[in-house]
Formats: structure tokens, sequence, C-alpha cells
């Protein structure tokens, strides 16, 4: 990327931020509200993180908008108006650029600049810092806000430099938009992107050919314009709807019905689904309480969803290839608009690589199954490298010279996926090990940040240069992760979540999946008990108390009623 400015070299500041996205924005924001002295680096030419790159046709949010977004500040809550119920990109990416010059944050961002090595030096108990644009900076304290979902997973398909057209990967959308019209085009991949862009696509497109390797679940969005009087009832008591979203397994608010699937009657059950399906989005998986822990109550759902599939799809053939033999919700549930029913357009075709791989990318187009596609574009909507590749991508070295890919190399181990031994006085928002993608992202975020803020305010107020986990408490934070992880079917299947999308990646689930309440009480837990679990060095006072300033809004009592079994069963499992 074309960067003119000079390179900063020499330069000491308080904490680095990697990133731009929702967590390095409200990152920055809270360390100046504590005078810290702060320098984010992004990689990309503007802010707002996946809503700056995401930008393929389609793209929208799948959780409510009045939902995601910050919940930090009342008078952003109260001046920002979203259009639709779940907002398109460019309004989501309107709303971070708002954000960004209310608060004033961009002076203190260095855009199109990518760290590319993050060094802890033991002797000055700093992170040295290195990026593609020369600069060399240190800080006390390193932050990854870099995303869950931020590196691209482009498979190695072969001849891929034989392809005579454009090849695009819905991550890495170009900013002046494609435009398809009239042209033969292929998409390869049925996860949330495809899912929402191939409706958007065929809209324009000569024809769209799509290869599937997986069926995906997916529940209609029935988007809409936001009714005004909606948003006036939430706007009249914001703070009460957060809080009641900040007291739900998944950080998010909406009905959620505890009762047992396998409970109900087959009548009753067919209602209780239609009723959910007419609601529509996410919400649909809190039809009963047992759908992702039991697996004779997802066979029930299972069995919906694919009548559903062959009610809308006309061709049986097409219909069946569409529908998926997995466990319900598995894999992350998909929110559509128009999905299924672009199978009944003539000039859309499904094919179906999940016998035998995708052969190779030729002049003309796709070879697959022994037979020439020929396209004029393809559209890989292949997904990330999950939750770790961005941390994949930088040489981050920690105490002693390990480097955070050696420690990572069975998977993931971090303790609250907050913070990992060997590497003190470093932080991750929405790392691996928290509730992360399980819960709103942008809630996640928040409660990530008000967290590291306190822990990072503490640790200078009793003078402690650096701070770092016990292998004692990450072991058992590893375990718990995993054992809470076995309670629920979402570990079952091959999905991104337990990095099964990329050959070659250990197999772990890495969300928190024990439910965003119970996360959050620990967290809390560990400060009120002074950091338990964390060990900080020359600190002439360690038995100071934090003085909780963000983390005091995430003290909301649980709301016992609605946590999810995992939730329960988490609260249940010793954790130290
Ligand atoms: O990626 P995915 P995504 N040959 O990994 C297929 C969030 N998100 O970008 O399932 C052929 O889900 C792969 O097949 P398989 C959301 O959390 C949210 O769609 O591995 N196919 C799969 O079908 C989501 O879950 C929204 O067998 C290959 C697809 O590519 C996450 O991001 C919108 C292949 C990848 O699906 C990722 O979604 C978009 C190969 N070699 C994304 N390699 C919202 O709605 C991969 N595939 C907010």
């Amino acid at each position: 990327m074309a960067n003119s400015r000079a390179p900063e070299t020499g330069a000491t500041y308080d904490v680095v931020i990697v990133g731009a996205g929702f967590a390095g924005m409200y990152m920055l924001h809270c360390l100046r509200k504590l005078g810290l002295r702060a320098r984010v680096f992004e990689s990309g030419g503007g802010v707002g993180g996946t809503w700056y790159w995401n930008r393929y046709p389609g793209a929208r949010c799948d959780i409510e908008s009045m939902q995601y977004s910050y919940s930090f500040s009342e008078e952003l809550d109260q001046e920002w108006s979203w259009s639709e119920k779940y907002s398109p990109q460019p309004e989501i990416l309107a709303y971070a650029n708002h954000v960004a010059d209310r608060f004033d944050l961009r002076r203190d961002i260095v855009f199109d600049t990518r760290v590319t090595v993050a060094e802890f030096d033991e002797d000055a108990a700093a992170w040295r810092i290195q990026t593609d644009q020369g600069d060399q900076i240190q800080a006390q304290f390193c932050v990854m806000a870099v995303g869950c979902l931020s590196s691209a997973n482009i498979p190695d398909f072969p001849g891929r430099e034989d392809f005579a057209g454009p090849i695009y990967h819905t991550g890495h959308w170009p900013h002046e938009g494609v435009d398809f019209t009239g042209i033969d085009v292929a998409v390869i991949g049925t996860g949330s992107s495809a899912i929402q862009s191939i409706p958007v696509i065929a809209e324009q497109a000569k024809s769209v050919t799509v290869f599937q390797r997986t069926p995906s679940y997916t529940v209609p969005a029935w988007n809409e314009a936001l009714d005004p009087e909606y948003e006036r009832r939430i706007k009249s008591d914001y703070p009460g709807l957060r809080a009641k979203a900040r007291a739900r397994p998944t950080g998010f608010y909406f009905p959620f019905n505890l009762n047992s699937a396998l409970q109900s009657s087959a009548q009753e059950r067919e209602a209780q689904y239609e009723a959910a399906w007419s609601r529509g989005g996410l919400p649909f998986l809190g039809a009963y309480g047992d759908l992702l822990f039991d697996k004779a109550a997802n066979d029930t759902v299972a069995d919906f969803a694919r009548a559903k599939i062959r009610n809308i799809v006309n061709d049986p053939e097409t219909a069946e290839l569409l529908c998926p033999d997995n466990v319900f919700g598995c894999k992350r549930l998909c929110v559509d608009t128009g999905y299924y029913e672009v199978y009944n357009q003539p000039h859309v075709r499904l094919v179906d690589v999940s016998e035998r791989p995708i052969q190779r990318f030729v002049r003309a187009g796709i070879e697959a199954n022994d037979e020439t596609f020929e396209v004029d574009a393809i559209v890989c909507a292949t997904g990330f490298e999950a939750m770790t590749g961005s941390f994949d991508r930088m040489h981050i070295v920690g105490r002693g010279g390990l480097t955070l890919k050696e420690k990572w190399i069975a998977g993931p181990r971090t303790y609250l996926g907050l913070s990992t031994v060997g590497f003190p006085n470093f932080f991750m928002v929405t790392g691996p090990g928290s509730p992360s993608v399980l819960a709103n992202m942008i809630q996640s975020i928040e409660q990530h940040v008000d967290w590291m803020v306190d822990c990072i305010a503490h640790t200078r107020e009793i003078g402690a240069r650096a701070i770092e986990p016990t292998l004692e408490y990450e072991d058992e934070w590893v375990e718990h992760v995993n054992e809470v992880a076995e309670i629920s079917l979402r570990s079952t299947c091959s999905s991104w979540y337990v990095g099964a999308n990329v050959p070659g990646r250990p197999r772990v689930f890495m969300p928190y999946i024990g439910g965003f309440p119970i996360y959050v009480n620990r967290c809390n837990d560990v400060m009120t008990n002074g950091f338990e679990g964390f060990v900080m060095d020359t600190a002439p006072q360690t038995n100071t108390m934090p003085r909780v300033r963000f983390t005091e809004r995430w003290r909301v009592p649980l709301d016992m009623e609605v946590l999810s079994p995992a939730a329960v069963a988490a609260k249940r499992v010793p954790v130290v």
C-alpha cells in the first residue's frame, strides 16, 4: 500500500494497539481517558476493521443493529440512527467513521501500516514494534485488536495464475466495487459471506455457478427498514436494553424459550419452529433450550430446516444438495435474504464438490468433477484463518525468545482469552478462549477493553513493570474451555470454530462456550481478587486493591433464568 509518510523511529508509548477496528478504536478512546499515550497501527486505509474489508455485495450484520453497536456512550446511542433492522456494510462503516470523528481518534492512528514484528524486551519490560513501513517504536503494553475473522483463507487451488479473469475474496473486496453485469461468475463456498452475496451477485450476473463443499443451514433475516417507533422505544431506555443484553449468554437480547424440544409434542414443535422462522435471524436458535446440547432435540430442528429447503427449492436434486446432514447450528448459523430462492432462477447452478475437490483453475474457468465451468470472474467466499490467523502473520516474540507461533503450535493457549504465559504486558481483545465470536462481538470487545484498561491502570499505579498470567491458571483455563466445549454439540463438526476449514491447523475449539455472563463474572472476580492468576514484577504494593473504573458497568447480576445449559454447566465446573 502506498504510504508517503516518514517512518517513526525511536518513539516510546505507553501502549501500542494493533488494529483500528471496533476493538482498537475503543481501546484508544479509553486509554486517552486515563491520560495514557497510545499509538494505533492499522493495515487498512481507514477505521472499521472487518467492516472496512468485507465490502462484498450483500454484506450486513446478523445481530440487530440496535444491539450491534457500541454501548459505552449514551450520547452516541441517542444520536445515531440505523436505517435497517440489519444494517448494510456501508452504514456500519459510516458508523465506525462517525465514532472516529466524534471522539477524535484518527490523530493517533497510523493507517496503511502493518505491524510485522512485536518483540518483548525483557530488560526494558517493553514491546519493540516494527511495521512494514519502517516504523520502530517501543511501548510498555501491546494490545492486539486484530479481530477474529480478518486473515483471508484463500485455498491453494492449482492453476490459480492460469485463470484469465479476476479472482476476488469476499474479505478483501475492491473498494470501488465490482460490476458483474452480463458476465459469468463462479462463487466458491457456501458460508455466511457466500449466502449473503450470491443472491445479490445473481441480480447482475449472466450466470452464477456456486461450488459447494458443505451446505450450510440458513434462516431468513426478514430484514426491513427500521421502524421509527421501535427505535424510539429502545432509545427511551437504551441502558435497560444494554443491561439485559449483558446478562444473556450471547451478549444480545432476544426472546429465549428454555423448554426442551423433546418434551414438546411434534405439533407444538412445528408451531414453535414456524413462529421462530417467521421472526428469523439468529434468535431462531432460541426456539428451544436444548437444541445445541441434545442431538435428538437437534434432529427435530434439522428436519424442520431441511423440510423448509425442500419446500422452497423447486429442483429436487438441487434441494437435496442444499440440505445439510450435520448438526443444526453446529457451524455458525447463517442469516440470509433470498438464499434458497436464488436456486430457482434459471441462471444459478449449484455444483457439488463434496466428494471430489475442485481440480484446478484453468484459463477459461474452473475444472471440477471432470467438467470445465467457463466463467469470467471467480469469487472466493472461502472464509478466514479464524481466531489465530492474524497472530500467525506477525512475528511475535515473548520472554526467552519464545514465539507465539511456537507456543500455539498445538492450538492457542490463553488465560481468559486475554493474555498468554511468556508474553508479559500483552493483551488480546476477543482472543481465543474468550466468548468472542459466540457472543455479540461489540459487547465482547467492550468488556475486554474495559477489563484491560483497568488492568493496565492498576499495573502502572502500583509501579509494576510487567504483568503476565501464571502457567497454573492458564492450564486450568484451557482445560475449562475444552471441558465446556464438550458439553455443546458445536464441538462435534468440522467448522472454523475448531480450525477445520484450513488444512493442517490443529483441531481445538477456540471460543469459550460457557456463556457471556459467566465469563464476565469470572473476569470480574479475577480483578476483585487482585488479578488472581497473574504475576506482576517489581511491584512494591501488590496488595493494593484495583480501582474498578471501566469494568464497573459489567457487574450486572446474572440472569439465571436465561443462562444456556452450557453456561449453567460451566458455572458448576470449578475453574480454579
Ligand atoms: O467463511 P466460512 P465466511 N473448496 O468459513 C468453503 C462471519 N460472517 O466468510 O464448509 C471448496 O463460513 C467452505 O466449505 P466447508 C460469521 O461468523 C458474518 O462465509 O469448509 N470450498 C465454506 O462453505 C461466519 O461464520 C457475516 O466445507 C471451500 C466456505 O468456503 C464467518 O464470518 C457475514 C474450500 C467458507 O465459509 C466466516 O464466514 C459473513 C475449498 N478448498 C461472515 N475452502 C454476518 O452475517 C473453503 N471452502 C454478520
